[in-house]
């Protein structure tokens, strides 16, 4: 697949092999000595001669770059997407135009708040962002694990940033939306209602990157050769389905592995286990703009699947990790406005100013104009234009024109029809008066709050309640925390209630409206749709000499379950080397556990009781090697298992929420 990847193939002529060369400057001189500056004398000052020791020091002075104001802490991939079929009915893109028609994509996925250096596994959005190498240049979809947001205006964005990120006056706390800003922020802009409700689900901390879903959230445009033209919504849909943590273990994880997603994302590519993700769109005729009861621009607004459901286009496949995390990761620049023919906008209000606010922080963010020239933002197919210079400029344009029109050079580069692959904007009639308000249709933002909320498990309500609790307990003005609960009690009046003993505040005024029940979502429910599966799924056995380990290992491998040994020390057990100490593990990055050890003389080991407990509280498969060696607390509890059959059986299921002691 890579040999016809033409962003792969684009890419080898920027990448560098250092190894086995000799040590030079920057600009090719070879070095004698590369750990003492030049002195004037052994114990003498350093010279200003020493061009070496400066150019190296420069160098690493300028070695950071502004990290991104929001989704700083992302990870990188690339890979290819493949369509399903001709879509020339709705859309003339040409990367959707032929099933079978595959193109070079690289995906950024990514938390908002928290600084590049923040743990991965907070309560946040996601970022899903895909840059699509197509032959019409490049498309970007840059896109969110959730499909709504906190606002629906663009001019909002700043204000919500600086109320989520940490407070201005101590720089605390860290990607956490737990804090009285960000709900200060919530309280007074009632529109944050709706996304708020999926903030505080298990929406807010997926698993891994590869089992979340994907969001294009702005409604967009599609135009087809004809010029007819259907509002669209995007969605990525995870092949493994959508997975979460549970909120003690993804706090607990952030600790013992804050790289926690990256890791998984990286290492499962490594070993060829590709992640996929399936592209779908929603789509709505342009005559039927108004036939809904919401606004179909409102951003803080689904489509339910269920009234208008998915179409699916085609998958995408990451395979190969980046080279060079800054080179690609870093420094690869999203846009909503990068779009090709087919692909158009429409007049939502928060996607009309991210279509400014993109290249504007790319220009902050990578040092100038001429971004798209790095070998990440370079598309496959040919530029040409008469923008010239800035910092950084990489191409050598020949000649003396760079002006058009023009007649020394006949009138090139020239533009061209439609017809012959020009982008023509959707010609859509606009008539009003210039005004600084917004349309009465964006108004009601309590309606699909409460429809997500009706949508919710029982299991999934319980953390909803679980999330608003943990967040508003550690806010400390009184007031916020009451105008939450009074907020919230018009979506869930029962939840608002119990949200309120739980964090000490007065139950919601009997004056509040509950807004009216709405048809459910199962779609919007991630245990309602839990697709169950066991390849990579990770599972720790606790391991001594006397374990059997082949009866053990052998039907885990078998399903592509990634199997560590784990010990009280490293070392060998038979042929296979013990991966980890009871030190170096930890429960919580585990998918399941078997006990298999005893550690004859140290009963109860306190630290393998320690792993049991975890595993138990966290709801996932935990199995022992006898009856006699099970903890009798857990005996008959669901997803605790002495078999190993039955254990693989109990970890394909995922999470053993009927398991009612369990604390997690
Ligand atoms: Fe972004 N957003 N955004 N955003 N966004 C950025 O661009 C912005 C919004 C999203 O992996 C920035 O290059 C405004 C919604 C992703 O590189 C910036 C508004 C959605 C990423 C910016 C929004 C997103 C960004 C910061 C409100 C989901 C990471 C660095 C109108 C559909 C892309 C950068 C990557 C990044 C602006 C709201 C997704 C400042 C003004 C809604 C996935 O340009």
């Amino acid at each position: 697949m890579e040999n016809n990847n033409k962003k792969v193939e684009q890419l080898k002529q920027f990448t560098a092999k250092d190894e086995g060369q000799p040590l030079t400057t920057n600009h090719g001189l070879k070095l004698t000595n590369d750990e003492h500056s030049l002195t004037i004398g052994e114990r003498g000052p350093t010279i200003m001669e020493d061009f070496h020791f400066r150019e190296k020091m420069t160098h690493f002075d300028h070695e950071r770059i502004p990290e991104r104001v929001v989704h700083a802490r992302g990870s990188g991939a690339h890979g290819v997407f493949e369509s399903y079929g001709d879509a020339s009915d709705i859309t003339m893109a040409h990367f959707l135009g032929e099933k079978g028609r595959q193109t070079p994509v690289f995906v950024r996925f990514s938390t908002v708040a928290g600084s590049r250096g923040s743990a991965e596994t907070v309560r946040d959005v996601r970022g899903f962002a895909t840059k699509f190498y197509t032959e019409e240049g490049n498309y970007d979809l840059v896109g969110n694990n959730i499909p709504v947001f906190f606002i629906q205006d663009a001019i909002k964005f700043p204000d919500f940033v600086h109320a989520v990120k940490p407070e201005p006056h101590n720089e605390i706390p860290q990607a956490q939306s737990a804090h009285d800003t960000f709900w200060d922020f919530v309280v007074s802009n009632e529109e944050t209602a709706h996304m708020t409700m999926w903030h505080m689900s298990d929406r807010a901390i997926p698993k891994s990157f590869r089992t979340m879903e994907g969001f294009g959230v702005n409604t967009f445009r599609f135009v087809n050769a004809n010029g007819e033209a259907h509002f669209v919504k995007f969605h990525w849909k995870p092949v493994f389905g959508a997975h979460s943590l549970v909120w003690d273990e993804a706090q607990k994880i952030a600790g013992k592995d804050p790289d926690f997603n990256r890791r998984d994302l990286f290492d499962n590519i490594e070993a060829g286990n590709y992640p996929e993700y399936e592209l779908a769109v929603q789509l709505i005729p342009q005559e039927d703009e108004f036939k809904f009861d919401f606004d179909i621009l409102d951003p803080t607004k689904i489509w339910p699947e269920e009234l208008i459901p998915l179409r699916k286009l085609g998958k995408m496949t990451l395979n190969r990790n980046t080279d060079n995390f800054f080179a690609e990761t870093e420094q690869i620049a999203f846009h909503v406005g990068h779009v090709v023919p087919g692909i158009d906008f429409s007049n939502d209000p928060l996607l009309q100013g991210r279509l400014f606010s993109y290249t504007d922080t790319q220009l902050i963010r990578l040092g100038g104009p001429n971004f798209h020239e790095l070998p990440i933002n370079r598309p496959v197919c040919p530029f040409h234009n008469n923008q010239r210079d800035g910092y950084g400029r990489m191409t050598i344009n020949k000649g003396r024109v760079a002006y058009g029109k023009n007649s020394l050079q006949n009138n090139t580069p020239h533009v061209v029809t439609q017809n012959e692959g020009g982008y023509a904007h959707y010609q859509e009639k606009i008539e009003g008066r210039k005004v600084r308000a917004r349309s009465l249709s964006f108004e009601d933002h309590y309606s699909q709050a409460r429809q997500f909320w009706l949508s919710q498990t029982d299991v999934e309500k319980q953390h909803i309640i679980n999330a608003f609790s943990f967040e508003l307990g550690k806010v400390e003005t009184i007031e916020i925390r009451k105008a939450t609960v009074d907020m919230f009690a018009r979506v869930d009046r029962a939840m608002a209630e119990q949200i309120a003993q739980n964090i000490g505040v007065t139950p919601p005024d009997e004056s509040i409206q509950q807004v009216a029940d709405q048809q459910p979502s199962d779609a919007v429910s991630i245990l309602k749709n839990q697709v169950p599966y066991l390849k990579t799924k990770k599972v720790g056995i606790i391991v001594d000499t006397n374990s059997n380990l082949e009866d053990l290992v052998m039907p885990l491998e078998k399903e592509g379950v990634v199997v560590e040994l784990i010990s009280d020390k490293q070392g060998r057990i038979g042929q296979r080397e013990i991966d980890h100490t009871l030190e170096t593990a930890s429960p919580v990055l585990y998918d399941g556990l078997i006990i298999a050890a005893t550690f004859e003389g140290v009963v109860p080991n306190r630290k393998v009781q320690t792993f049991a407990d975890e595993i138990f509280n966290h709801y996932k498969a935990l199995g022992y090697v006898s009856v006699e060696s099970m903890d009798k607390d857990y005996a008959n509890a669901p997803g605790v298992v002495t078999a190993i059959t039955e254990f693989v059986e109990a970890l394909k299921k995922g999470r053993h929420f009927d398991r009612t002691d369990a604390t997690g």
